[in-house]
């Protein structure tokens, strides 16, 4: 039976539910994995290997751990310049909120953004996606929201569809059109919803830039009732959404998301016993953003116990954007989201793997080593999965794999 290659003498961390009732991390030990055309074709204890299999490459593992490729899901990748004097002025006392209010924070970056060439933003974010890919990231979202015009949202849309040329990762889109309002549109904020809903939703729709659709809803954002708008529109255009929901305030995010059958609803500190309700109702993932949290100084914890007792799925991501979150490792938000968050390592680990797939629509192909799935692997030199978030400021990535496709750490 044809098979590309084979993996043995490795350690398994599946996070297949299926795989192993009542053991987090899925775990095979002293276990075989075969790959055939981009696709898990078999994987068990190696001793229950078929014979049938003539694996045309063998990769003898000495013991690493492979899990599924890890999935970012919630990036703002993309943009130009920097704002690492807003984070001087925040130690000096003043306010994220109150930055953005003074015309700087997202506005500031929009600027540089809108100034930036198609080249000079790929070039730019090629930087930082290479770090992510070298730590292990077969996988991930990258959202627009810096350039608030139409042309300028493509630009960055059509940026990250770019870099998927230029590394071996599977990269989604988001339009996040509705992150902040532009000074062109100030006291206008209607206008400009419905410029998002009436041109930048329908262009990148019919440009197929756009997998989903996100929005801020948030004071400094946009209202409940504004992303309700929005959602309107992207649904009309069979776009999936997702939502900054509760990062600062309670502002229903996390109900509104459920309430449109998001696939995600991301940040969260804010939100309410009913809102995780919501949640769990609609399926809806909980993505938690532990860079944020922590570069912002937040102290309202999300309710991690709350989305646990429902069963929200909950995933963990970078949040990558040069605001909030100026990080470029998603090992580091494992440990983050342990240390600040109290998550297990296990959970966390999920986070970054099976529930993030699911935040992206791609339950059903990522985020689990499973018979059928994408043969999106990481392999890596620990002596137990758990390791992945216990250290930090190190990088234990052996090699990873994107569908079937091999290549060093980076
Ligand atoms: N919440 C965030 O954490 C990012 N966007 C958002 O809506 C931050 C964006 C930025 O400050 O540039
Ligand atoms: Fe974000």
């Amino acid at each position: 039976m044809s098979c590309e290659s084979l993996w043995i003498n490795v350690g398994l961390a599946t996070f297949d539910p299926r795989a192993l009732p009542g053991d987090p991390y899925g775990i095979i030990e002293d276990a075989a994995l075969a790959v055939d055309q981009g696709r898990i074709l078999w994987l068990g204890p190696r001793a229950e290997l078929p014979v049938k299999f003539q694996p045309r490459l063998v990769h003898d593992g000495k013991g690493a751990w492979i899990t599924p490729g890890l999935v970012d899901c919630h990036t703002h990748l993309v943009y130009a310049g920097n704002r690492a004097n807003e984070f001087e002025a925040r130690l000096e006392g003043i306010s994220y909120a109150e930055i953005a209010r003074a015309g700087g924070g997202i506005a500031a970056t929009v600027a540089a953004t809108r100034r930036a060439s198609l080249d000079e933003l790929v070039s730019s974010s090629s930087a930082r996606l290479a770090r992510l890919v070298a730590e292990g990231v077969t996988t991930i979202e990258i959202k627009s929201g810096y350039g608030l015009t139409s042309a300028s949202e493509l630009q960055m849309l059509r940026a990250a569809r770019a870099l998927a040329a230029l590394y071996p990762v599977h990269i989604t889109t988001t339009l996040l059109a509705a992150h902040a309002l532009p000074a062109e549109f100030e006291g206008r904020p209607e206008d400009y919803v419905s410029l998002v809903c009436d041109e930048m939703i329908p262009d990148a729709a019919r440009l197929g830039l756009a997998d989903a659709v996100d929005a801020f809803c948030e004071t400094i954002g946009f209202s409940e009732a504004q992303t309700a708008r929005v959602f309107d529109a992207a649904r009309r255009f069979r776009l999936p959404v997702k939502l900054h929901a509760d990062q600062l305030s309670d502002g229903q995010g996390a109900a509104l998301a459920a309430r449109f059958g998001a696939l995600s609803a991301d940040h969260l500190e804010y939100t309410s016993a009913a809102g995780v309700a919501a949640l769990a109702k609609a399926k809806t993932v909980a993505v938690l953003l532990p860079g944020a949290f922590y570069f912002l100084r937040e102290k309202q914890l999300p309710p991690i116990d709350a989305l646990r007792r429902e069963g929200v799925p909950i995933a963990v991501a970078t949040d990558c954007n040069p605001g909030s979150s100026p990080c470029t490792s998603l090992l580091l938000m494992l440990n983050m989201a342990c240390t600040l968050f109290r998550l297990t390592p296990a959970e966390a680990l999920a986070g970054a793997t099976r529930s993030a797939a699911l935040a992206l629509g791609l339950g059903h192909c990522k985020g689990r080593l499973a018979p059928g799935w994408d043969a999106d692997l990481a392999i890596w030199q620990v002596g137990h999965p758990r390791e992945l978030c216990y250290a930090f400021g190190s990088n234990p990535l052996i090699e990873s794999v994107y569908a079937g496709q091999a290549h060093g750490p980076g």
